[in-house]
């Protein structure tokens, strides 16, 4: 599609103080032209305000892999929107498979989630996807409705006017630090999928120029094949955005 190519890296819970400023030292050095691709980085909470300060803004935006469902307050280790705000962090990514099974994040709360980030005007990353047991059961597509109309019911994402601030994530669980990628064909046949879904719902345009991510087992050697695909608007990383050099290549596979 036309739309501007947009790689996300999820460093999930890793990186120490040292890995973290080797990794970004590495990162500013990479060379592409953001004019043709938005890239953004997710440390832990810990690290967002020490990566924000140093990496080079020019190239990249840091976004945090989580947020609160609500404002500060009385909610003992949650990060609210409005802190993120205070520390000029952008970027939410929501509802990674992690969080949904790891932490019982279920479609509600990452419509809640989500909607509250749309409201204190950070830009998200919802993520998508089915695991292998609702694949080889025949659920997947009804999965997929599930968790976009747990969106798709919060008012503050059907109202969102800059669909450029809204990027989906499909990330089937089964791909997920497993090192078994989906094949181009299967990527493109969900992403297809999710970009009816949304234009039945919000209509042809939006659904046409809301960035549609892969994720799940990305890599230098896979990522061209994968960027290819007509719906395959970039790439939401894990494992391999933690070397800089394997995350520049991924950066590059849309030219
Ligand atoms: C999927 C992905 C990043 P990985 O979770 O969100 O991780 O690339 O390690 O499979």
């Amino acid at each position: 599609s036309n739309n501007k190519f947009f790689v996300g890296g999820n460093w999930k819970s890793n990186g120490t103080k040292e890995s973290i400023k080797d990794l970004v030292a590495g990162l500013n050095a990479a060379d592409f032209d953001p004019k043709h691709v938005e890239v953004v980085v997710a440390p832990t909470f810990v690290h967002l305000d020490y990566v924000n300060s140093i990496i080079d803004k020019n190239k990249f935006a840091v976004s945090s892999q989580n947020i609160w469902i609500k404002g500060t307050g009385a909610f003992t280790g949650e990060i609210a929107a409005e802190t993120l705000q205070d520390l000029g962090i952008h970027w939410v990514i929501t509802g990674h498979s992690e969080r949904r099974a790891l932490c019982n994040e279920t479609n509600d709360v990452v419509g809640l989630k989500t909607a509250r980030a749309l409201e204190l005007g950070l830009n998200v990353i919802p993520c998508v996807g089915e695991t292998l047991e609702q694949r080889q059961s025949g659920q997947i597509f009804s999965v997929l409705d599930a968790q976009m109309k747990a969106l798709f019911d919060r008012q503050a994402f059907i109202a969102v006017k800059d669909w450029s601030k809204v990027v989906i994530a499909y990330e089937p669980v089964w791909a997920i630090g497993t090192g078994v990628v989906a094949t181009p064909e299967q990527a493109q046949e969900v992403h297809a999928y999710l970009r009816k879904v949304l234009g039945n719902k919000l209509g042809a345009e939006v659904a046409s120029s809301v960035r549609i991510l892969y994720g799940g087992s990305v890599n230098d050697k896979n990522c061209e094949e994968l960027a290819q695909k007509e719906d395959v608007d970039g790439f939401l990383v894990g494992g391999a955005s933690l070397q800089a050099a394997s995350f520049e290549t991924i950066i590059k596979a849309h030219a």
